[in-house]
């Protein structure tokens, strides 16, 4: 909200007016008091937009006097948004600097119609307070460039927080929480800070102090100083997590008791923390403890202001109605989802690019936040921010088929389909102690078990092996594609292991289907050389892979590289038992 006075000098002085190459001129009234963010990039969308005539747009925030006529049409609902785009007249209002930003994208969606007799009017506003990314994940943290490149898409999918917790990173966690970041990494998150305010999305820096903390007045003044220290760097949200240990710092009363005394010496004190969050150790159901009383105690204590992180029922799970009302029971606030996909952290050789799916669209306000724990590949993970991003907005108006499609255009706009082809097959994580699993290869994968089915009992099954012969057709082109591809050099970059893998098991089922075929034929003594050919490439094939997943993503809990292991891989392994 503006001072009155500021919104009258820009009212009576402050009115930009810029000349256009041809046609109107524009002029922008309030200027000085709306999100500069959202002015600065009202003016680079309206420097390349051509008016008809002369245009003034009226730009602010919910009690500006710029938009004060607007009023009523502004959501009362934090980062709402009104535009109205008419001729010689747009509006953009947002219910808060947030909003303004998100109006400013909205109007560069219907600014082609600026010259139309018609006008645009809409008001729009996320269902879901707080959403976005959590880094959480274990193994290789984001680099700097990945990260910032993520803010940017947030803003795309108006997602407005990211929480910064890797586990790797030891000035997050333990040896190093106690102590400052090192000079680098201090400038760089200055930096990430920036660019979180440039794009509207809050920067939560989050510290796990729990594996070595001491409930002494000197750790609270370290984790303090810490948080000073981050404060410094322009962070103005802050989460402590507790999951993942065990021992002295579990202690529910001792954590709540923590939590309120940052609330009391250093949120309060600093009058500008946006949020404060904490990951509780017992953090889904299927951990929780009710008779010992963990997360009652936890709740009870804590004060109401303070989020409290879920990831559901259970560590990777569908966030159900009755999850919510169970865990909020408990704890007396509504839930901030720590949702555990696409986090691949416990299955790293599997890259997951399906669908968002599986989140409850009914009482969705049991629900502060939702943010999602992506893969180690930030590009890659963007299919399911961008989904998750929808979904929050609105819940209910969630298509997550078309969630899907529209992330993988964003992504690679050149090469939707062959991109859209690899993610198909790879979305599953497989059998895992979470026993949380995904659709996948969902196009063909009736197709396939017919098609083994009947070749199992010796059926005529022409049909099927043409469809799925057409399938790794179709994959070996799109595998080639994409490697070759120049349109997300980060993307097919992280891709890469499993684009190769892609391929072979392309061939690996052309080559089986092509087997199975002559094997059957009516002649297949005339074909003995090609049989003979065709199984040693099937060999090589297999060789192949098996390189490629000794060769790639080494790393120490799930080496290497697996690929459209749920229907394709299965699919070409049984044939060829089939066959033989
Ligand atoms: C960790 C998280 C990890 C995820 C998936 C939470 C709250 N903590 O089991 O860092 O990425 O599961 O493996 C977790 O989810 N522990």
């Amino acid at each position: 909200m503006k001072q009155f006075i500021l919104t009258l000098f820009l009212l009576t002085s402050a009115t930009a007016l810029e000349a256009q190459d041809k046609g109107g001129n524009y002029s922008i009234i309030g200027a000085d008091g709306a999100n500069p963010h959202a002015v600065a990039n009202l003016k680079a969308l309206l420097d390349t937009t051509t008016f008809d005539g002369d245009i003034t747009v009226y730009i602010g925030e919910s009690g500006d006097r710029s938009v004060a006529r607007y009023k009523r049409r502004i959501p009362s609902q934090p980062d709402g948004f009104y535009i109205n785009v008419g001729k010689g007249n747009i509006v953009v209002a947002g219910n808060n600097e947030r909003g303004t930003l998100y109006g400013v994208d909205e109007l560069a969606r219907h600014i082609a119609h600026i010259n139309d007799k018609v006008a645009t009017e809409l008001a729009d506003y996320p269902v879901i307070s707080f959403r976005g990314v959590v880094e959480g994940f274990y193994g290789t943290p984001w680099s700097h460039e990945a990260r910032m490149s993520q803010l940017d898409f947030y803003r795309l999918c108006r997602l407005n927080t990211y929480i910064y917790g890797p586990k790797d990173d030891p000035y997050h966690s333990s040896p190093h929480w106690r102590e400052p970041y090192p000079e680098r990494e201090a400038a760089q998150i200055g930096e990430l800070v920036k660019e979180a305010q440039r794009n509207g999305v809050d920067f939560v820096w989050a510290i796990h102090p729990g594996k070595d903390i001491k409930w002494t007045e000197s750790d609270l003044d370290s984790l303090i100083g810490k948080f000073n220290s981050m404060y410094d760097l322009g962070v103005r949200s802050f989460a402590v997590f507790f999951d993942d240990i065990s021992g002295d710092g579990t202690d529910p009363a001792r954590q709540a008791e923590l939590l309120n005394n940052i609330d009391k010496r250093f949120v309060k004190v600093k009058g500008d923390v946006s949020q404060l969050i904490i990951c509780p150790t017992e953090y889904n159901r299927s951990w929780s403890n009710p008779e010992k009383g963990y997360l009652k105690t936890l709740g009870n204590r804590l004060n109401p202001s303070i989020n409290i992180m879920w990831t559901g029922d259970r560590v990777v799970s569908d966030i159900t109605t009755e999850g919510l009302e169970w865990i909020n029971g408990q704890t007396g606030r509504p839930a901030y989802i720590w949702w555990n996909f696409p986090v691949s952290d416990y299955v790293r050789d599997h890259m997951l690019m399906g669908r968002v799916y599986g989140l409850t669209d009914e009482r969705t306000e049991l629900m502060s936040g939702f943010v999602t724990n992506p893969m180690e590949h930030a590009e890659a993970s963007k299919t399911a921010i961008y989904g998750v991003g929808k979904y929050c907005w609105n819940p209910a108006l969630f298509d997550s088929h078309a969630a899907w499609e529209e992330s993988l255009h964003t992504l690679m706009p050149r090469e939707y389909e062959a991109l859209r082809i690899f993610a198909m097959h790879n979305s599953d994580m497989g059998p895992t102690g979470h026993k949380y699993r995904r659709e996948e290869s969902t196009n063909i994968a009736g197709v396939a078990e017919r098609c083994l089915e009947k070749y199992r009992k010796n059926e005529d099954c022409t049909e099927e092996l043409a469809a799925m012969r057409e399938e790794f057709e179709m994959m070996e082109a799109a595998a080639d594609i994409l490697l070759g591809s120049k349109d997300n050099d980060a993307l097919v970059k992280e891709l890469t292991p499993w684009l190769l893998q892609f391929r072979v098991l392309a061939r690996r089922g052309r080559a089986v289907i092509k087997l199975a075929t002559l094997s059957r034929s009516d002649n297949a003594e005339a074909h003995a050389d090609r049989i003979k050919l065709i199984g040693k490439h099937i060999e090589t094939l297999k060789q192949m892979s098996k390189t490629i997943d000794e060769q790639y993503n080494q790393n120490p809990y799930q080496p290497g590289v697996k690929c459209g292991t749920k229907v394709l891989q299965p699919f070409v392994d049984g044939l060829l038992e089939a066959i033989q």
